[in-house]
């Protein structure tokens, strides 16, 4: 890890009375400030596993004491073991659990989410749409869109909530509001309309869909899994893994504007390519059992476990027992438009 250092070591301890003149007048001299002239990266979060076997019984705590009537959400939020919040400075991630018979009321805000299924069966409504979420499924509620979720099984519930909270805060762009009048939306459209429309590689001819989001409000897992096991089969290697992105049918750009996601599969005893870049990832394991090296040291992770990958972290993924399908969401598409995407990855036999 580098440390950052002023430009001229010592400077205020030199001269006190001088830069507290400056201090009075709210101004800070350029060869002070630590990390201007930085390199590189400092990093300064960490890596970290929030275990399900640790979590779930909580959630299921709180669901003795807390409706999702009341909290608007029943949903524990990760921090990143250095933050107050977020599970890296643009995301957070977490679990959500809704149980049989209850409802998460309609809203909308500036903040998109992404949800990964894990247990259950259920229905989140994305404007006007109920989108039916089984194990696996990925579901987006973009930016300013209408969604609440509701249960009409007999499984708890419980997602992966990924949402860029921690970038639109910093933006001060934070906006919510309450569904006017009923705890629900109106249902308007059929049940996974945009899946019948979108979703099979075709988009409807002169299409008026003019959003940055996709028009897609799910992927389901019967169709994301074994489109990922035929590109592994057809290129992958028996020691390495294959991994698919999530797109926009459109514009073949990331699902959210703020938000990419992939599915990684990593077959039994292999590894993926080592690799760092600038933008974070959240994982969260849908198959198999493994670790991550993750800056030389290592991370144990089983099914529905989430773990997060810091900013230029170097990290590879082991698959120890069974295969693993590893699901990622990642705020790279921040720093797309902004040319700040650094991506290295470790030669062949370079070593961890
Ligand atoms: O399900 O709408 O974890 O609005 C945080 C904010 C979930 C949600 C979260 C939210 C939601
Ligand atoms: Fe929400």
């Amino acid at each position: 890890m580098s440390t950052p250092t002023s430009i001229v070591p010592g400077a205020e301890e030199a001269a006190p009375e001088f830069y507290e003149k400056l201090a009075a007048q709210h101004v800070r001299a350029l060869w002070t400030i630590p990390g201007t002239m930085a390199p590189e990266p400092t990093l300064d979060e960490v890596p970290f596993v929030w275990h399900a076997k640790d979590l779930w019984p909580l959630l299921e705590e709180a669901a003795t004491f807390i409706s999702p009537e009341d909290a608007e959400r029943r949903a524990l939020n990760a921090s990143n073991p250095t933050r107050a919040f977020g599970t890296s400075h643009n995301l957070v991630a977490g679990y959500q659990m809704v149980l049989p018979g209850e409802t998460a009321p309609a809203h909308r805000h500036t903040p998109s989410a992404i949800r990964l299924m894990l247990q259950g069966a259920g229905v989140t409504t994305v404007e006007g749409e109920p989108v039916w979420m089984e194990r696996g499924d990925l579901v987006l509620t973009p930016p300013v869109s209408w969604h609440d979720h509701r249960h009409p099984g007999d499984t708890p519930m419980i997602w992966l909530d990924g949402l860029d909270v921690p970038f639109v805060r910093g933006q001060h762009a934070q906006f919510a509001e309450e569904y006017p009048g009923d705890q629900l939306q109106e249902l308007t459209k059929a049940q996974d309309a945009s899946v019948a429309d979108y979703g099979v590689g075709l988009v409807p001819a002169h299409s008026t869909w003019t959003k940055r989001h996709s028009p897609l409000n799910k992927y389901a897992y019967s169709t994301t899994r074994p489109a990922l096991l035929k590109l592994w089969q057809n290129e992958g290697s028996p020691v390495s893994g294959s991994t698919l992105e999530y797109v926009n049918p459109l514009s073949g750009g990331p699902v959210i504007p703020t938000i990419s996601s992939y599915l990684t599969y990593i077959p039994e005893s292999g590894s993926s390519v080592p690799e760092r870049h600038t933008p974070s990832k959240v994982y969260c394991v849908l198959e198999g059992k493994g670790h991550s090296i993750i800056e030389g040291q290592r991370y144990d992770w089983e099914e529905n476990d989430f773990f997060v990958v810091p900013s230029w972290h170097w990290y590879e993924h082991v698959a120890d027992e069974g295969d693993a399908v590893l699901f990622a969401l990642s705020d790279w598409p921040i720093y797309e438009p902004f040319d700040l995407v650094r991506r290295e990855v470790r030669a062949a036999g370079a070593g961890a």
